[in-house]
C-alpha cells in the first residue's frame, strides 16, 4: 500500500491540537506501523500522527537509526507527556513538514517523557541530546506547534516568504503545458 503523505506547511491541519487516545485499538496499532514506515522512508528520526493528518496523540521516534540497512528500533509512544525539563540547549532542527529549512531552536537539555506503549504499559524515559530535542519537537506537533513558531519573527517571516515563492513556482510548473 502507498505510504501516507506527510503534510507540509502551511497546511492548517498541522496547527490542530491532537486528542488523547482513549483505547489502543487495532486502528491505532496500524497507524503506528504506517507512521514508522513513513519515518524510515523519508528518512526522519521522528514523526507525529498530526503530520499524517491524524489528530491523535501518538508519536514514533528513532534517533539511533542511521542507514537503510541499519537496525530499526522505533519508540512508539501513546499519549506522550514531558514531565520534567532541565537545562537549556540551542539545537539546529529540521522538520519533515517544513521543507528545505533548518534553524536553531532553544530547547530543554534533558527531559523525562511519560507515555504508554502499544500494550498499554506505562513507560518513563529520561532523555538528553538529540532524543530529548526530538521528544520536544514531536510533542509540539501534537500541540499544533511547528519549530518555526519557536524562532524569531524575522526568521519565520523570511521562511514563510521563501515557502510561498516555492509553492507558487510548483503551481506554475504543474499547470504549464509539457514542452
Ligand atoms: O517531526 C519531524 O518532522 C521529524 C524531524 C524530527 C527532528 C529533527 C531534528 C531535530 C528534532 C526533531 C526529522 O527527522 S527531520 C530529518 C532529520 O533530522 C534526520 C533525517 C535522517 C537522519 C538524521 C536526521
Ligand atoms: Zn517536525
Amino acid at each position: 500500500m502507498a505510504l501516507r503523505p506527510v503534510l507540509q506547511f502551511p497546511d492548517k491541519r498541522l496547527t490542530v491540537v491532537a486528542k488523547p487516545i482513549a483505547s489502543i485499538s487495532d486502528e491505532i496499532r496500524s497507524l503506528a506501523s504506517d507512521m514508522c514506515e513513513v519515518m524510515y522512508d523519508e528518512p526522519g528520526i521522528g514523526l507525529a500522527a498530526t503530520q499524517v493528518g491524524e489528530g491523535v496523540r501518538l508519536i514514533v521516534v528513532d534517533t539511533e537509526w542511521k542507514e537503510e540497512h541499519g537496525v530499526k528500533n522505533p519508540l512508539i509512544l501513546v499519549n506522550p507527556e514531558l514531565s520534567e525539563h532541565e537545562g537549556e540547549v540551542l539545537w539546529k532542527e529540521g522538520c519533515l513538514s517544513v521543507p528545505e529549512f533548518e534553524a536553531e531552536v532553544k530547547r530543554a537539555e534533558r527531559v523525562t517523557m511519560r507515555a504508554l506503549d502499544l500494550d498499554g504499559k506505562e513507560v518513563e524515559i529520561r532523555a538528553d541530546g538529540l532524543q530529548a530535542v526530538c521528544f520536544q519537537h514531536e510533542v509540539d506537533h501534537l500541540d499544533g506547534i511547528l519549530f518555526i513558531d519557536r524562532i524569531s519573527r524575522l526568521k519565520r517571516s523570511l521562511y514563510v516568504a521563501k515557502r510561498k515563492k516555492q509553492l507558487k513556482r510548483e503551481a506554475e510548473e504543474g499547470s504549464s503545458p509539457a514542452s
